[in-house]
This record gives C-alpha cells, sequence and structure tokens, in this order.
C-alpha cells in the first residue's frame, strides 16, 4: 500500500462494539471500507474468461432437442463470467449469449428496455425483424435491436442458425429501469420492404431534412462484407495500430457515434505475423473470433482462440493480441459509449 492510498485504522474493542450497534441501525463507518470502496484503480470482479465455440455449440444443440424456441422465448445459453457466476454476466455491465433457432422455428416478438446485438456465427436463413422490417441474417452481420423496439426472430432456412447475443441487461438493472413485454402475436407485422433502411441510412444519403431522434442508429443491419472491406482498404493504407492492427468502429450513420447509447461494436483485421503490444481500457470488452485462429494474452495469462471462440478482457487488464499463423479478425463489443458520455472512459497504451 502507497502513502497515498487509505490505510485501514486499527480495531479496537470499542469500535467493535460501536460499528455493531450502529450496524443494527443500518449504519457503516466509512472508514473500515474507504480503500475498498474507492479503490485507486478498477477492480473488475469479472475475469479473463474463454469459451469454446466447439464445445458450446455442442450444448446449445443439446438445448435445441430440450426446449423450442417458442417455449423458450429465447433459446439461449448465457455466458457466465466465472468471477461473478450466477448472474447472468458476461463482464460487470453486459450480458452476452449463444442463441440457436432451428429450421422452421420462431423467437416470440417481445421488447424490452435493454437495448441488443447480434453477431451471426453460423448458418443463413434466419431473420430478425425490428420495427417493421425483418433482415436476413448471415455469418458475421452486426444487427441491432434498440432499446423498446419490437423484434422477432425467424428461421425460415433448412439449417441451425446460432449467433452471439450481447446486451446491456446489467446496466439497465443497475438503474433499476427495466421494462419489457410480449407482443400480442407471435410475430410483428411486417410494414417495411427488407432493405429499406440499408436502403434510406446506409448509403451515404439520408432522407432529405432528416433530423436525428433518439440514441440509436436507424440502420440496424450491418453486413460483414462492406466491414470486412473497409478493413482490408484500411490495411492497403498503412502499418497496422500497433495494439488493434486494422480497427474499425460500427457507427450510427446520422451521427458518426456509436450505433446504440451503451453499446459500442468494433472489427479489427489482424495481419499474419501481427504480434500486439498491450493496451488497456476501463471498458471490459468481449470478442468473438469472426475469422482465423491466433491468440491473446489477457494480465499475462494466454487465450488461444479459433473462429467463433469468444473471450473476455475484464477492465484495465492489458492485453495483446497475436497472429503467428493465419490472418485473423475479432468482431468486439462493450460499454464504451456509455463510459465516455458519463466522463469515465480511460485507455492506456
Ligand atoms: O433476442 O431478444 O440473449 O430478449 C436475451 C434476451 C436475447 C432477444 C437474449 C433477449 C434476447
Amino acid at each position: 500500500m502507497s502513502a497515498q492510498e487509505h490505510a485501514k485504522p486499527a480495531t479496537t474493542p470499542e469500535r467493535e462494539e460501536f460499528y455493531g450497534r450502529i450496524g443494527k441501525k443500518d449504519l457503516s463507518p466509512l472508514w473500515e471500507n474507504l480503500a475498498s470502496l474507492v479503490t485507486p484503480q478498477p477492480r473488475p470482479a469479472c475475469l479473463p474468461a474463454l469459451w469454446k465455440y466447439d464445445d458450446t455449440r455442442e450444448f446449445l444443440m443439446e438445448a435445441g432437442s430440450l426446449i423450442t424456441a417458442a417455449e423458450a422465448e429465447r433459446r439461449v445459453l448465457v455466458m457466465e463470467n466465472p468471477g461473478i457466476p450466477g448472474q447472468s454476466q458476461i463482464t460487470g455491465s453486459l450480458y452476452s449469449g449463444l442463441q440457436l433457432i432451428l429450421p422452421g422455428e420462431i423467437a416470440p416478438s417481445h421488447r424490452h428496455a435493454a437495448c441488443a446485438l447480434r453477431f451471426v456465427l453460423e448458418g443463413t436463413g434466419a431473420y430478425t425483424a425490428v420495427d417493421g422490417e425483418r433482415v436476413s441474417m448471415s455469418p458475421g452481420d452486426f444487427v441491432l435491436t434498440p432499446s423498446w423496439t419490437y423484434h422477432d426472430h425467424g428461421n425460415t432456412g433448412d439449417e441451425p442458425v446460432i449467433w452471439l447475443d450481447g446486451l446491456d441487461v446489467p446496466i439497465v438493472n443497475l438503474f433499476s429501469t427495466s421494462f419489457a413485454n410480449r407482443y400480442p402475436n407471435e410475430t410483428q407485422p411486417v410494414t417495411r420492404a427488407e432493405g429499406d433502411a440499408l436502403a434510406l441510412y446506409g448509403t451515404n444519403m439520408l432522407p432529405f431534412g432528416y433530423e436525428v431522434h433518439g440514441l440509436n442508429s436507424p440502420l440496424f443491419a450491418y453486413r460483414y462484407e462492406p466491414s470486412r472491406a473497409a478493413l482490408a482498404q484500411l490495411a492497403k493504407r498503412g502499418d497496422p495500430d500497433p495494439s488493434h492492427g486494422f480497427k474499425a468502429q460500427y457507427s450510427n450513420p446520422t451521427t458518426g457515434g456509436a450505433p446504440m447509447p451503451t453499446i459500442g461494436a468494433y472489427l479489427q483485421l489482424l495481419p499474419k505475423g501481427f504480434d500486439g503490444i498491450e493496451y488497456r481500457s476501463t471498458d471490459s470488452t468481449v470478442f468473438v473470433a469472426a475469422e482465423g485462429r491466433g491468440y491473446s494474452m489477457i494480465g499475462g495469462q494466454r487465450f488461444d482462440w479459433t473462429h467463433r471462440d469468444v473471450f473476455v478482457v475484464p477492465s484495465w487488464i492489458p492485453v495483446s493480441h497475436h497472429t503467428p499463423d493465419d490472418e485473423a479478425v475479432l468482431f468486439s463489443f462493450s460499454d464504451r459509449p456509455a463510459q465516455q458520455v458519463l466522463g469515465l472512459w480511460r485507455e492506456q497504451a
């Protein structure tokens, strides 16, 4: 402990007796807890962790024979951070899980205060409907479901479809601001043609006189191909960032900001032979390998990952990425926009 940190005062019988008495009146002495309450640096309860896709997928398919998407409402295996088990949290502020929808199934329409994102990992033929528009989902697509928008999922194809869900449920519950309800029917009516949002907001044009309203991107699906092409273009222009490789952030085309107020999403290309240097930031981050394989050093611990494996980097723990054998692409998401708007976010290269 440095002289700058608060040293816990000695306990005496008189003090102990006093603490006991005030405890009965719902009071406690700050000086006993100050050091662990107001810490000099982040002390994330969540731990670095990795979920191998092949293992999780096997359990998910097993779940597929145990319960239907309709009965489950959402057939998801939640990734429980081992540092905070039983909380349905992958980090201190975010929820994440793998969702399976089998051919012919519908995950019924509902809405909630929480914002959600999907990153498709396997299969084609599924769609997500948001605000009356259905968008088809293919591997690598990034789809968002803004707060309080009705959404349902369906699989009209002939293969299982699996995606990664990311939600800000722990943030919503921190503030005790959760609301949710089911749509009266299984699916919401389709009121907009497929491709409507993309045509209106995703082509570097906006409807004439468009005024920004709300906090979410009106473009709710970001296709993998153009996102991947942007990384390839970045890679042609110069050297990779020493920590991040060639990295881009998904943006709300009407503001240039994050697609949702609480969750930022990112895509980065790590060229073959990339040997990244350590970086840390206060936003605990969930990564999934969209392509390739490599490993990351997280707080000195090595995590080997391959296509579709999910791993977590907790707040302020140094991370470096390495791709000795193969080029790789990582998708990631975190609460960075929320931290930034609250003036809390920090990074260190
Ligand atoms: O697809 O709407 O993983 O409501 C958790 C809650 C997915 C969803 C989850 C949800 C959803």
